[in-house]
Protein backbone atom coordinates (compact mmCIF):
# COMPACT_ATOMS: atom_id res chain seq x y z
CA UNK A 1 0.00 0.00 0.00
CA UNK A 2 3.05 1.94 0.49
CA UNK A 3 3.70 2.56 -3.00
CA UNK A 4 -0.12 3.27 -3.93
CA UNK A 5 0.16 6.69 -1.88
CA UNK A 6 3.61 7.74 -2.82
CA UNK A 7 4.10 11.53 -3.77
CA UNK A 8 4.70 10.44 -7.46
CA UNK A 9 1.17 8.80 -7.31
CA UNK A 10 -0.51 11.63 -5.61
CA UNK A 11 1.21 14.67 -7.44
CA UNK A 12 -0.54 13.93 -10.67
CA UNK A 13 -3.86 14.01 -8.92
CA UNK A 14 -2.86 17.46 -6.81
CA UNK A 15 -1.32 19.69 -9.27
CA UNK A 16 -3.63 20.22 -11.92
CA UNK A 17 -2.37 20.31 -15.50
CA UNK A 18 -2.52 23.79 -16.43
CA UNK A 19 -0.72 27.16 -15.96
CA UNK A 20 -0.74 28.02 -12.49
CA UNK A 21 1.44 31.64 -10.89
CA UNK A 22 3.29 29.78 -7.86
CA UNK A 23 4.04 33.24 -6.38
CA UNK A 24 3.92 36.45 -7.54
CA UNK A 25 5.86 36.54 -10.73
CA UNK A 26 6.52 32.63 -10.83
CA UNK A 27 4.75 30.72 -13.53
CA UNK A 28 4.50 27.49 -14.17
CA UNK A 29 3.26 26.66 -17.84
CA UNK A 30 2.35 22.74 -18.47
CA UNK A 31 3.73 21.68 -21.91
CA UNK A 32 4.90 24.40 -23.52
CA UNK A 33 7.31 22.49 -25.72
CA UNK A 34 5.86 19.78 -28.05
CA UNK A 35 7.84 16.53 -28.57
CA UNK A 36 9.62 17.52 -31.40
CA UNK A 37 10.89 20.52 -29.46
CA UNK A 38 11.77 18.55 -27.13
CA UNK A 39 13.50 16.00 -29.20
CA UNK A 40 15.76 19.07 -30.56
CA UNK A 41 16.36 20.51 -27.63
CA UNK A 42 18.12 16.75 -26.31
CA UNK A 43 19.85 16.95 -29.11
CA UNK A 44 21.13 20.26 -28.93
CA UNK A 45 22.19 19.63 -25.15
CA UNK A 46 23.92 16.17 -26.71
CA UNK A 47 25.92 18.93 -28.83
CA UNK A 48 26.78 21.36 -26.10
CA UNK A 49 27.70 18.82 -23.86
CA UNK A 50 30.22 17.94 -26.33
CA UNK A 51 32.65 20.77 -25.88
CA UNK A 52 34.71 22.81 -26.00
CA UNK A 53 33.89 22.80 -22.70
CA UNK A 54 32.16 19.23 -21.52
CA UNK A 55 29.27 18.90 -19.27
CA UNK A 56 31.05 18.47 -15.71
CA UNK A 57 30.03 18.90 -12.23
CA UNK A 58 31.13 21.91 -10.28
CA UNK A 59 32.54 21.88 -7.33
CA UNK A 60 30.73 23.84 -4.55
CA UNK A 61 33.38 26.11 -2.10
CA UNK A 62 33.57 23.33 0.43
CA UNK A 63 35.05 20.97 -1.89
CA UNK A 64 31.38 18.90 -3.22
CA UNK A 65 30.75 18.04 -6.60
CA UNK A 66 27.00 18.81 -7.95
CA UNK A 67 25.24 15.84 -8.89
CA UNK A 68 24.28 17.39 -11.62
CA UNK A 69 26.50 17.88 -14.82
CA UNK A 70 26.38 21.17 -16.05
CA UNK A 71 27.57 22.81 -20.01
CA UNK A 72 27.22 26.86 -20.09
CA UNK A 73 26.52 28.83 -22.99
CA UNK A 74 27.46 32.24 -23.20
CA UNK A 75 29.18 32.85 -19.93
CA UNK A 76 30.59 29.73 -17.95
CA UNK A 77 29.52 29.39 -14.50
CA UNK A 78 30.78 28.40 -11.54
CA UNK A 79 29.95 28.62 -8.08
CA UNK A 80 29.82 31.94 -7.96
CA UNK A 81 30.49 33.75 -10.84
CA UNK A 82 30.40 33.92 -14.56
CA UNK A 83 33.50 34.17 -17.08
CA UNK A 84 34.03 33.52 -20.62
CA UNK A 85 36.68 30.79 -20.44
CA UNK A 86 36.01 27.92 -18.49
CA UNK A 87 38.98 28.01 -15.57
CA UNK A 88 38.15 25.17 -13.92
CA UNK A 89 37.39 22.86 -16.62
CA UNK A 90 39.83 23.00 -19.33
CA UNK A 91 40.03 27.33 -19.73
CA UNK A 92 38.49 26.95 -23.34
CA UNK A 93 35.72 29.66 -24.33
CA UNK A 94 32.31 28.46 -24.14
CA UNK A 95 29.57 28.24 -26.76
CA UNK A 96 28.12 31.49 -28.28
CA UNK A 97 24.36 31.84 -26.96
CA UNK A 98 22.11 31.62 -30.01
CA UNK A 99 19.77 33.73 -30.93
CA UNK A 100 16.80 31.06 -31.33
CA UNK A 101 17.28 30.28 -27.76
CA UNK A 102 16.86 33.85 -26.69
CA UNK A 103 14.03 33.90 -29.49
CA UNK A 104 12.51 31.05 -26.76
CA UNK A 105 13.31 32.92 -23.99
CA UNK A 106 11.38 35.71 -25.42
CA UNK A 107 8.13 33.64 -26.58
CA UNK A 108 8.09 32.19 -22.97
CA UNK A 109 7.69 35.45 -21.13
CA UNK A 110 4.73 36.38 -23.28
CA UNK A 111 3.58 32.95 -22.97
CA UNK A 112 3.95 33.01 -18.85
CA UNK A 113 2.80 36.59 -18.44
CA UNK A 114 0.29 36.43 -21.07
CA UNK A 115 1.44 39.48 -22.44
CA UNK A 116 2.68 39.52 -26.24
CA UNK A 117 5.23 42.31 -24.84
CA UNK A 118 6.53 40.61 -22.22
CA UNK A 119 9.34 39.40 -23.88
CA UNK A 120 9.99 42.60 -25.92
CA UNK A 121 13.45 43.90 -23.70
CA UNK A 122 14.98 39.88 -23.04
CA UNK A 123 17.74 39.77 -23.90
CA UNK A 124 19.29 36.73 -22.66
CA UNK A 125 23.36 35.78 -22.60
CA UNK A 126 23.94 33.06 -20.22
CA UNK A 127 22.36 29.59 -20.24
CA UNK A 128 23.37 26.84 -17.97
CA UNK A 129 22.16 23.26 -19.23
CA UNK A 130 21.91 20.45 -16.13
CA UNK A 131 21.72 16.78 -16.72
CA UNK A 132 20.14 15.36 -13.66
CA UNK A 133 20.72 11.04 -13.20
CA UNK A 134 17.93 8.94 -11.46
CA UNK A 135 19.82 10.39 -7.81
CA UNK A 136 20.34 14.11 -9.12
CA UNK A 137 19.27 16.92 -6.84
CA UNK A 138 20.22 20.49 -6.12
CA UNK A 139 19.91 22.53 -3.21
CA UNK A 140 17.37 25.44 -2.59
CA UNK A 141 20.12 27.75 -3.68
CA UNK A 142 19.40 31.96 -5.53
CA UNK A 143 20.06 32.89 -9.16
CA UNK A 144 22.30 35.84 -7.92
CA UNK A 145 25.36 35.71 -9.62
CA UNK A 146 23.75 38.18 -12.31
CA UNK A 147 23.15 41.86 -12.27
CA UNK A 148 19.70 42.88 -12.91
CA UNK A 149 16.63 41.66 -11.91
CA UNK A 150 15.40 40.20 -15.69
CA UNK A 151 13.68 36.64 -15.02
CA UNK A 152 14.71 33.27 -15.12
CA UNK A 153 13.48 31.00 -18.06
CA UNK A 154 13.69 27.18 -17.26
CA UNK A 155 12.82 24.62 -19.61
CA UNK A 156 12.82 21.20 -18.79
CA UNK A 157 13.01 17.30 -20.92
CA UNK A 158 12.97 14.05 -19.85
CA UNK A 159 12.42 12.17 -16.38
CA UNK A 160 10.47 14.33 -14.03
CA UNK A 161 11.57 16.04 -11.16
CA UNK A 162 10.12 17.90 -7.67
CA UNK A 163 11.32 21.35 -7.84
CA UNK A 164 10.74 23.20 -4.69
CA UNK A 165 10.09 27.02 -5.27
CA UNK A 166 10.59 29.18 -1.86
CA UNK A 167 10.99 32.61 -1.41
CA UNK A 168 13.41 35.37 -1.46
CA UNK A 169 14.05 35.63 2.55
CA UNK A 170 14.87 31.99 3.56
CA UNK A 171 16.14 28.56 2.16
CA UNK A 172 13.00 27.09 4.16
CA UNK A 173 9.22 27.43 4.23
CA UNK A 174 7.30 28.85 3.07
CA UNK A 175 7.95 26.82 -0.77
CA UNK A 176 5.67 24.99 -2.84
CA UNK A 177 6.73 21.27 -4.49
CA UNK A 178 6.26 21.51 -8.34
CA UNK A 179 6.21 18.64 -10.51
CA UNK A 180 7.98 19.67 -13.78
CA UNK A 181 7.55 17.22 -16.50
CA UNK A 182 9.02 17.22 -20.23
CA UNK A 183 8.01 20.26 -22.03
CA UNK A 184 7.28 22.45 -19.33
CA UNK A 185 8.36 25.98 -18.53
CA UNK A 186 8.57 27.65 -15.59
CA UNK A 187 9.52 31.30 -15.44
CA UNK A 188 10.38 33.52 -11.91
CA UNK A 189 10.41 36.89 -12.16
CA UNK A 190 9.13 40.06 -10.72
CA UNK A 191 9.11 39.60 -6.94
CA UNK A 192 9.89 36.20 -7.12
CA UNK A 193 13.23 36.76 -8.82
CA UNK A 194 15.64 35.75 -5.95
CA UNK A 195 13.45 33.33 -4.59
CA UNK A 196 15.25 30.21 -3.36
CA UNK A 197 14.80 27.27 -4.91
CA UNK A 198 15.80 23.35 -5.56
CA UNK A 199 15.00 20.60 -7.04
CA UNK A 200 14.74 17.62 -4.44
CA UNK A 201 14.26 14.43 -6.79
CA UNK A 202 13.86 13.23 -10.02
CA UNK A 203 11.62 10.40 -10.86
CA UNK A 204 13.54 7.88 -13.31
CA UNK A 205 11.39 6.33 -15.71
CA UNK A 206 9.07 9.36 -15.97
CA UNK A 207 9.97 10.46 -19.35
CA UNK A 208 7.80 10.10 -21.96
CA UNK A 209 8.62 8.33 -24.87
CA UNK A 210 9.85 10.38 -27.98
CA UNK A 211 11.04 13.18 -25.85
CA UNK A 212 14.41 12.42 -27.09
CA UNK A 213 15.99 11.47 -23.83
CA UNK A 214 15.68 7.80 -22.64
CA UNK A 215 16.23 8.37 -19.25
CA UNK A 216 17.29 11.02 -17.00
CA UNK A 217 16.65 14.88 -16.93
CA UNK A 218 17.94 18.35 -18.97
CA UNK A 219 17.34 21.45 -17.39
CA UNK A 220 18.13 24.77 -19.42
CA UNK A 221 17.95 27.98 -17.91
CA UNK A 222 18.49 30.88 -19.63
CA UNK A 223 19.45 34.41 -17.86
CA UNK A 224 20.52 38.05 -18.66
CA UNK A 225 23.78 38.21 -16.61
CA UNK A 226 24.31 42.14 -16.93
CA UNK A 227 27.76 42.05 -17.91
CA UNK A 228 29.90 43.22 -20.77
O1 LIG B 1 16.60 21.93 -12.72
C1 LIG B 1 15.84 22.85 -12.44
O2 LIG B 1 14.64 22.79 -12.71
C2 LIG B 1 16.37 24.06 -11.72
C3 LIG B 1 17.77 24.43 -12.10
C4 LIG B 1 18.32 25.54 -11.28
O3 LIG B 1 17.80 25.88 -10.26
C5 LIG B 1 19.52 26.24 -11.72
O4 LIG B 1 20.12 25.88 -12.74
O5 LIG B 1 19.91 27.20 -11.02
Amino acid sequence: MDTLFSDDLLFDDREPRRRQEIAPGAVHLPDWLNQKQQRFLADQFRSWAAGPVPARSAVLPGGHPMSVRTVCLGWHWQPYSYTREAGDVNGERVLEFPEWLADVGRRALADAYRDPRAGDDYWPDAALANYYDAEAKMGMHQDREERGNQPVVSLSIGDSCIFRFGNPQTRTKPYTDVRLDSGDLFVFGGPSRFAYHGVTRVLPGSAPAHCGLERGRINITMRVTGLE
